[in-house]
């Protein structure tokens, strides 16, 4: 962190124009944009940007792989709202960081990524580490730039800020030569600023669909509202509750959408898709009005899309026009910001008779409840939904849950019941594992006085447990929940549905957690029954530092409901009765 003296000097270039080198310019056009956390490893054609970082008032966290520095500006973003920003050498550095654009992009989370390059002379000639950085993550940015002098710096990194939040969010890159880093220009923060951003032809809501779908709603029996995580990225999640109570229509939810519309109401239903609960599947079947908000029909959320909600009309509130008619054909799309769009519609809506509807579905419920695991009698064995559902209870739902991929992330989105947005960090378009630990640490950066756990599994921890020397480094208190089936869980559940049992290369060994966290100065506890999850929560939450908790679950437990991959949204296959229970062969 730069002193208050070079914070002042380095904010004067904001309002003077005056004259730097690109390293300087990037830096400054950073701290103009509101940047204060930049995550990064340093090489060769970069290393005259980390030379100028002194003279600016920007922390830089050091990572330990670049996939890490992109899920960390990923999970800085997710939890704040904020632009976040990581930077890497060329060649390998640029390389590791594509999972993690990918990531962002899958998810639409505005991030901004930095390489440096070999100087423009060399350009084109496979010099050292050169790669071409800008062709590769082409498909998975939303934008990006090769610039190549010092004086186009400035207007880029103010683009990429504009293009990474305006609209839908995504990542934009900027790869900036050698050369250009060096070679001195004029800095003009004012001068650089973008054109207001164009809004896309075909982003509007006519007044007649409005109507339209001011009088769907009016005239619907069995509405329900499919919430996603546009709703977070719009910030729309007061006119969502109001649309919803206004008009009594229950609320599901995406997995990305979870914290969008609080789980305690009593219009949430809970999760939908392939590992939703099995009533909100069948309402959704059952409904005749579909209001989708910020979601996109995912295939893990239809289904099959040919018997998906054959009896519903359907509204789409987005903000993509590419996104209307593309998986899932509608009948009113309202293009736009959710937030506008839904102040337009409000007005329009009047009270609805809901109770019939909300009965029946209160009648879909039948069985789930015997069916959960979590209320069955402690036989001795540790489930994740135990683990899981104590976490919720004692963080008091709380905390920023940062997930990683797998059986667990699903088992998350099913106990950790949340009330407020941006409280679950979780990749759900790429399914990146490796994603928790880093990101954990972004959002950890972003929101130092929250209470940040990451919920992860054995398999998806070893990806990334290198940037637990980097919580360390940082000084940081985060909370690692490591759930351990020792399997690649959620391929194993697969392979016992639909590879009869074929466990090939989904046994997992894995190092003693407890003793690798303790190598890094990190202290931890193995926990292997249900008796002992509470106190080793509350023991995780007491200590001064980051804690690691080895949950050493029931081996071979699956996912339900889960509707397999060509069913029917209301085609799920359901939990066994509590007598079939799978449990691991040596505990019988
Ligand atoms: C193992 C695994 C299992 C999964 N199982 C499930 C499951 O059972 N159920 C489930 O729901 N998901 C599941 N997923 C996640 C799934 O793959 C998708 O990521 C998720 O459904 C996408 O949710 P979404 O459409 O709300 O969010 P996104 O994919 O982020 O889409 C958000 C949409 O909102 C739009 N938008 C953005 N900003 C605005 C704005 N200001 N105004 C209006 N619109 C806006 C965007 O253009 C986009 O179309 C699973 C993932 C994994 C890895
Ligand atoms: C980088 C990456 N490689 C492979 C996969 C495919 N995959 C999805 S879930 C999963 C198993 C995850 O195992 P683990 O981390 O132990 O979590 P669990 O399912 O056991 O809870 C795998 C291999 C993936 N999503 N991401
Ligand atoms: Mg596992």
């Amino acid at each position: 962190m730069g002193t208050n003296a070079t914070t002042q000097a380095s904010n004067a270039h904001l309002t003077t124009p005056t004259r730097l080198t690109g390293a300087e310019i990037l830096w400054a056009t950073l701290v103009g944009e509101g940047v204060t956390d930049v995550f990064g490893y340093p090489g060769g054609a970069i290393l005259p940007v980390y030379d100028a970082l002194r003279k600016f008032p920007i922390h830089h966290t050091l990572v330990r792989h670049e996939q890490g520095a992109a899920h960390m500006a990923d999970g800085y973003s997710r939890a704040s709202g904020k632009v976040g920003v990581a930077m890497a050498t060329s060649g390998p550095g640029a390389t590791n960081l594509v999972t993690g654009i990918a990531t962002a992009m899958l998810d639409s989370i505005p991030i901004v990524c930095i390489t440096g390059n070999v100087s423009s002379k060399v350009l084109g000639t496979d010099a050292f580490q050169e790669v071409d950085i800008t062709g590769i993550t082409l498909p998975v940015t939303k934008h990006n730039f090769l610039i190549s002098r010092a004086e186009d710096i400035a207007p880029a990194v103010r683009y990429a800020f504009q293009i990474a939040k305006s609209a839908r969010p995504g990542p934009v890159l900027i790869d900036i030569t050698k050369d250009a880093q060096q070679a001195t220009a004029l800095f003009d923060f004012e001068a650089a600023k973008p054109r207001p951003h164009r809004i896309h032809p075909m982003r509007k809501f006519e007044d007649s669909s409005l109507a339209r779908a001011a009088e769907l709603i009016r005239s619907a029996k069995r509405p329900v509202i499919l919430a996603g995580h546009g709703i977070i990225e719009s910030g729309a999640m007061e006119q969502v509750r109001a649309l919803a109570e206004r008009a009594e229509i229950p609320v599901a939810l995406t997995l990305l959408g979870l914290g969008a519309f609080p789980a305690s109401h009593s219009l949430n239903l809970g999760m939908m898709g392939m590992h939703g609960e099995a009533w909100v599947n069948h309402a959704i079947q059952e409904a005749d009005l579909l209001i989708a908000c910020g979601m996109r029909f995912d295939d893990r959320v239809t289904g099959t899309t040919a018997t998906y909600a054959t009896k519903a009309k359907k509204i789409h509130i987005e903000v993509d026009p590419a996104e209307i008619n593309k998986n899932i054909k509608v009948d009113v799309a309202l293009i736009g910001d959710l937030g506008e769009v839904l102040e337009q519609l409000l007005p329009r809506i009047s009270g609805r008779e809901g109770q019939p509807w909300l009965k029946t579905i209160d009648g879909m419920k039948g069985d789930a409840a015997v069916r959960d695991i979590k209320n069955l009698p402690d036989l001795g064995h540790l489930y994740a939904a135990h683990v899981i559902h104590d976490i919720w209870r004692i963080t008091g739902g709380n905390a920023i849950v940062v997930t990683d991929v797998g059986q667990h992330q699903m088992w998350e989105a099913q106990y950790y019941h949340h009330e407020k947005p941006r409280t679950l960090i979780t990749s759900g378009g790429l399914g990146t594992m490796g994603f928790a630990l880093p990101a954990a640490i972004g959002a950890k950066t972003a929101c130092p006085d929250k209470e940040v756990w990451v919920v992860v599994g054995d398999g998806g921890f070893q990806m990334t447990a290198a940037e637990l020397a980097t919580i360390v480094q940082e000084e940081l208190k985060i909370n690692i929940a490591v759930i351990n089936n020792g399997y690649l869980g959620m391929v194993r559940q697969w392979q016992e549905f639909f590879y009869e049992r074929n466990y090939q290369s989904t046994p997992m060994v894995s190092p003693d957690f407890v003793k690798l966290a303790g190598a890094h100065g990190i202290q931890g506890l193995t926990v292997s029954t249900r008796a002992e999850v509470a106190g080793a929560v509350d023991a995780a939450r007491a200590a001064p530092g980051t804690f690691l908790l080895n949950f050493k679950v029931e081996k071979e437990d699956s996912v339900y409901p889960m509707v397999s991959s060509g069913s029917a949204l209301h085609e799920m296959i359901r939990r066994p009765g509590k007598d079939a229970l799978v449990e691991s062969p040596e505990e019988k």
